[in-house]
């Protein structure tokens, strides 16, 4: 039986990256390596977080470093370097600043942990996500991106406020850019079962999916990021991962010729586990919602074919 612990590398410790590191140690999901370019900030984090971790009795291991040489031996390396939406910024208008930084972190990830997984967090996630699955030359079910767990969370809130029953009775499906054009598909989300599309009207239905669209900007406007709701749904996919689950998830993962679409990394229904992306889940889209899908995909695909380290088809 092996008994080692499973290793997880959080790249960027900033809030969102810290906030991560302490679901993934509170839930003992696997021992951490913090790396951040910012001088004491990944140490302070993990004396902090080790010290933490003595009132749970959690037994992980957590180490900070200035250096990327300590990514050896990851399992998984979760990148959340680069920079971060500010008010009023879409998430493509970070690409130029954050192609430079993700191409940096994707070449050392390759020269220290060459047999990890790759989950990309920094913006705009679909096009970073597809920059580093060139750059790094790992197999595409290596290498995948968190924004559809994130969307359907916020769908799955929303919904369960206009229906007023709890959180854990809704399942909701988001697919498409992380971004303005994303597409939640209230045919696909559920109440136990019944679409929402059943049970609610479609004002309402279509105020939540615009409201969906839009909320990461809110909560940016109100408290400058957005933190507990994407570090609980990475952590969500790092345990997926770490320990195989397979979970059935929306999150960014590369197409070639799933619905019709080839060569480009946009969020989708897909399974999780130690391999990392398993397989793409494919449903069956109505016209419109094909349509719509369709659209949000040229848009990560226009956007992915303005990097300029790499070529995408
Ligand atoms: C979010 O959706 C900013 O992409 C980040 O919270």
């Amino acid at each position: 039986m092996d008994l080692s612990r499973k290793l997880v590398s959080i790249i960027g410790t900033g809030k969102l990256g810290s906030a991560v590191a302490l679901q993934v140690a509170s839930r003992e999901i696997a021992d951490l390596r913090l790396i951040d370019i910012i001088k004491g900030l990944p140490q302070g984090e993990a004396l902090d977080l080790g010290q933490m971790t003595a009132e749970q009795g959690a037994d992980v291991d957590i180490i900070g470093s200035n250096e990327y040489k300590d990514l050896s031996g990851s399992d998984l390396v979760v990148v959340i370097g680069g920079l971060g939406r500010k008010p009023g910024m879409t998430r493509l208008d970070l690409q130029d600043k954050n192609e430079e930084i993700i191409r940096g972190i994707a070449e050392k990830i390759v020269e220290y942990a060459p047999k990890s997984l790759i989950l990309m967090v920094t913006n705009p996630v679909d096009v970073m996500t597809y920059l580093t699955w060139r750059v790094s030359g790992f197999d595409a079910s290596r290498v995948f991106g968190q924004s559809g767990m994130l969307d359907t969370m916020r769908f799955k809130y929303f919904i369960s406020r206009a229906l007023g029953v709890s959180t854990s009775s809704i399942q909701a499906v988001v697919i498409g850019e992380h971004g303005d054009s994303m597409v939640p598909l209230p045919r696909f989300s559920t109440l136990n079962g019944v679409p929402i599309t059943d049970l609610l009207s479609p004002g309402q239905v279509a105020e939540i999916v615009e409201r969906t669209r839009k909320t990461a900007a809110e909560v940016i406007a109100l408290k400058g990021a957005t933190i507990y709701a994407p570090a609980h749904g990475i952590a969500r996919m790092i345990e997926s991962v770490i320990k195989d689950k397979r979970m059935a998830l929306c999150m960014t993962a590369r197409l070639n010729g799933e619905y019709g679409v080839h060569d480009v990394y946009v969020d989708v229904p897909a399974v999780l586990g130690a391999r990392g992306v398993d397989r793409v889940i494919e449903l069956k889209l109505n016209d419109e919602e094909r349509a719509a899908f369709l659209k949000s995909v040229d848009v990560v695909k226009t956007a992915a074919s303005q990097l300029k380290s790499v070529k995408a088809s």
